[in-house]
This record gives structure tokens, sequence and C-alpha cells, in this order.
């Protein structure tokens, strides 16, 4: 069955896999899913055709057969609960991959997209620097209590899971901040997942989204 997701026609971020089709194309290449992409604007993101998929008018969504889902921690669990190679085959083990999913999508993606919302849509009020402190130290109580866990560990919990692939997604965001960089281990863990074959097929495929984008003058 024909598997379709959504993605940017013009990412805001230039191809540097950032936008969150990103994680579903690398879970896909993981388990090794052919894919279709259907590129969509900004504009129809917020019509009915869309908002039928996603309700909040926003990408990526993931189309099979009869099956429409949104929310990429959600798409992520179908995806590695139906295909080896993203959830471990212990039950207890499995759960805990599991875990690390909701950790990465509902424990440390707020606070770091906090300061993504704070730069683009408050960067120019009076009270931003002040605003930026408290954010920063939000994320870095999370990224200290991550690092703890990690340690010199490669993968959160054994081996490489769909927990790994979602926290690695969602580090990414903050790839060459300084904030980041006062934690080495979750450095080395991110440039681990980087180094992933399955990571850099998805990374030059929506890459190639943008370089087509480019080349057309838009
Ligand atoms: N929690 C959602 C967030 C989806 C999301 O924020 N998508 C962004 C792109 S990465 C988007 O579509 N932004 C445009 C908008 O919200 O209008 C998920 O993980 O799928």
């Amino acid at each position: 069955m024909t598997i379709t997701i959504t993605a940017f026609e013009n990412s805001p971020d230039r191809g540097r896999g950032l936008a969150r089709d990103m994680r579903v194309r690398w879970a896909l290449e993981e388990v090794g899913l052919p894919y279709e992409v259907r590129l969509v604007s900004f504009k129809e993101m917020k019509q009915p055709a869309h908002l039928a998929l996603q309700p909040f008018g926003q990408i990526p969504t993931y189309e099979e057969g009869g099956l429409a889902l949104f929310e990429s921690g959600a798409i992520i669990l179908h995806i590695a609960e139906r295909h080896p190679g993203l959830l471990p085959d212990d039950a207890n083990a499995r759960a805990r991959a599991i875990a690390w999913i909701f950790a990465a999508v509902s424990t440390m993606e707020p606070v770091i997209v906090d300061r993504e919302t704070a730069r683009f849509e408050e960067g120019t009020e009076s009270w931003y620097d002040e605003r930026l402190a408290h954010v920063e130290r939000r994320i870095r109580k999370r990224l200290g209590e991550l690092s703890r866990r990690l340690g010199d560990a490669d993968w959160l919990d054994g081996t490489f899971s769909a927990g790994d692939l979602l926290m690695i997604s969602v580090l990414l965001r903050m790839e060459g901040s300084a904030l980041l960089a006062e934690y080495p281990n979750l450095c080395g863990y991110i440039a681990r997942g980087q180094a992933r074959p399955a990571y850099q097929r998805a990374f030059e495929a929506q890459r190639a989204v943008f370089l087509a984008v480019s080349a057309g003058g838009q």
C-alpha cells in the first residue's frame, strides 16, 4: 500500500532537515518502506482538504490506504509498531522505547520550540532578553537531565529505537547553539543519529525539495 506524507513546498528551514516531515522520512528509511511526498504550500495547509487530514493546518501527515494520521510522534509510533527495526522485541524494552518517544515530544520539544517561538514572535519586544533567559534556563534544565541519563551510552536505552530517532530529531532543532554545546555527550548522540545511513537518505530527500525550489528561482 502506498504511503504518502506531506511536507513543506518551500520549507522555512531552507533544507536543513528541521521540518517535522524529516523525522517521518527518517523512520520510513530506517524500516525500509518506500513513500511518496505531497508538497503543500502554507496556503494549502490552511484549506479544508488539508485540514481534514491535519486539524491544525500543519505538516506532516501520513496516508496509507484508508488510514490518515497526523502528529509526527503518533506517525512514527505507528510505523515502528508495524515494521521491525525501531522498537525492541522484548515487551518491557519496547514500552520504555515508547516512553522515550513521548519524552521527546512532550517533555523536551515544548521547551526547545519555545526558544524559536520567542525569537520569531517576540524578538523585538523590550522584554525579550529577560524572557529568553527564562526560556534558556528551562532548556538547560532539561538538557542537563537528559545528558545525565544518557551518560556515555550510545543510545537512551540499549539499541537504537524510535525513541532515539524522535529525541535526536528534537535536539537537532538546537544544532549549532552554544547551549547545546554545553553537553558534549548530547552532541555526540546527535552525531551518531546523523551518521545513520537512513538519516542521511532522509536528509538528502528533503534537501532535494529545497534545491529544486531554489533552482526554480522561488
Ligand atoms: N506536534 C506536531 C507539530 C507539527 C508542526 O508544528 N509542524 C510545522 C512544521 S515542522 C508546521 O506545519 N508549521 C506551520 C504552521 O503551524 O502553520 C507534530 O509533531 O506533527
